[in-house]
């Protein structure tokens, strides 16, 4: 058994970043249902952040979508963040949305669109040095839908080509994070499809930049945790998009589908130390809620990450050790089991005591009074929505 002070203390560090898009409305290509009180400014989403990192106390950061977040003044954005308790975090690139980028943006064939894109890449950095954020996230629609489209390695030497120019824009503290994902919108090839593609460029690129796991862009039955040891092991875990997936990129919430690979993943993590923010991983949310409320979906999806953290701390790694050097099989299989079957809601309630917040985070946002608030006042003008 883990020392349960240790495992509480390890738990207040391990933060985890909030996706602006989630507090808009959203829906499939069928339909976006609208939501009463959803924002309709970067700063409203920011706002409603804030009301999730004041119930869990672990969620003080908030990912930006350019264009979607896209705002006169970013330093004047990242003051509002900080006078509700929140910071700026990862500035996602969005280079999908532009009739432009019919055949892609950075693997482009036409040098004048891959230079949109890599002037976009370039803003995005720009935004983050008055915002102060660390992480230039970039995910890709790029791929083709014929065989015979386009030149697959022609287009693996422009994205190489591409992500040079906007690494070098760099500042040092600053970092490139390169999602992939294996298809959609394009079905034939992607350019980035996979943690390989994605790792190659990487270390083509240098050591500012790193891998991001989005847990829905993987193949049924794709085993995440191997994944996410390798990198791990090779220096280039950047970060995660949490979300669950029953079919392909579902945008659900995350611990939903799959608690137990929601485990699996972040043992690996808690393994090789890496929950702390000193180790460099980003704990992203990427979500949508399209039939749900969105705060309190946010605020679950935070509770469903630390419980799988707080059952990932609890595995007895001595026990398992000393079961897996024996060739003990039943055995070392039976300690991580122990721990997943841990009931774990009674130690986070404590946690939340210890750090003064209610233990109940939903019930206590529910009584807040924030969500009539919004619905009252947030009439009129245009609500923030998946692409806008
Ligand atoms: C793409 O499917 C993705 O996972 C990327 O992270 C985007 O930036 C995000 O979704 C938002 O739609
Ligand atoms: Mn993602």
């Amino acid at each position: 058994m883990r020392d349960l002070s240790l495992v509480k203390e390890t738990l207040r560090g391990h933060q985890i970043q909030l996706p602006s898009w989630a507090f808009g409305n959203s829906g499939t290509r069928f339909k976006v249902f609208a939501q009463e009180g959803v924002p309709r400014t970067p700063h409203e989403k920011i706002d409603d952040a804030a009301q999730v990192h004041a119930y869990t106390g672990v969620a003080p950061s908030i990912a930006l979508h350019i264009p979607w977040d896209r705002v006169d003044d970013y330093a004047a954005l990242a003051r509002h963040a900080a006078g509700v308790g929140m910071r700026i975090g990862a500035v996602n690139a969005n280079v999908f949305q532009d009739n432009d980028f019919r055949l892609g943006s950075v693997a482009n064939p036409d040098p004048a669109v891959r230079r949109k894109a890599i002037d976009h890449l370039v803003q995005c950095v720009d935004i983050m040095d008055e915002t102060g954020s660390r992480d230039l996230k970039l995910w890709f629609a790029d791929g083709t839908n014929y065989p015979g489209q386009d030149n697959i390695r022609a287009r693996q030497e422009r994205i190489a080509g591409s992500l040079q120019i906007a690494y070098q824009r760099l500042g040092p503290g600053q970092r490139m994070l390169l999602e992939y994902k294996l298809f959609e919108p394009s079905f034939y090839t992607t350019d980035v499809p996979d943690w390989g593609t994605s790792l190659v460029h990487c270390l083509a690129l240098g050591s500012q930049a790193s891998v991001v796991v989005d847990t829905g862009h993987h193949a049924p039955g794709t085993n995440i945790e191997f994944i996410v040891a390798l990198l791990l092991r090779a220096g280039r875990l950047g970060g995660f998009d949490f979300n669950s997936r029953f079919y392909a990129d579902d945008d659900l919430m995350v611990g939903a589908a799959d608690p137990f690979q929601l485990f699996r993943i972040l043992f690996e993590v808690a393994q090789a130390d890496g929950l702390g923010s000193e180790a460099g991983i980003a704990f992203m949310l990427d979500q949508c809620h399209n039939i749900e409320p969105k705060i309190p979906a946010q605020i679950r999806s935070v509770m469903n990450v630390q419980e799988a953290t707080a059952k990932a701390l609890l595995v007895d790694l001595d026990a398992l050790t000393s079961a897996q050097q024996a060739g003990d099989v039943l055995g070392a299989h039976a300690v991580l089991m122990d721990a997943y079957s841990s009931d774990v809601r009674p130690l986070l309630a404590e946690l939340r005591e210890d750090m003064g917040l209610d233990p109940d985070p939903v019930a206590a946002y529910h009584r807040s009074g924030y969500q009539q608030k919004i619905v009252e006042s947030r009439v009129g003008g245009v609500q923030a929505s998946w692409g806008g």
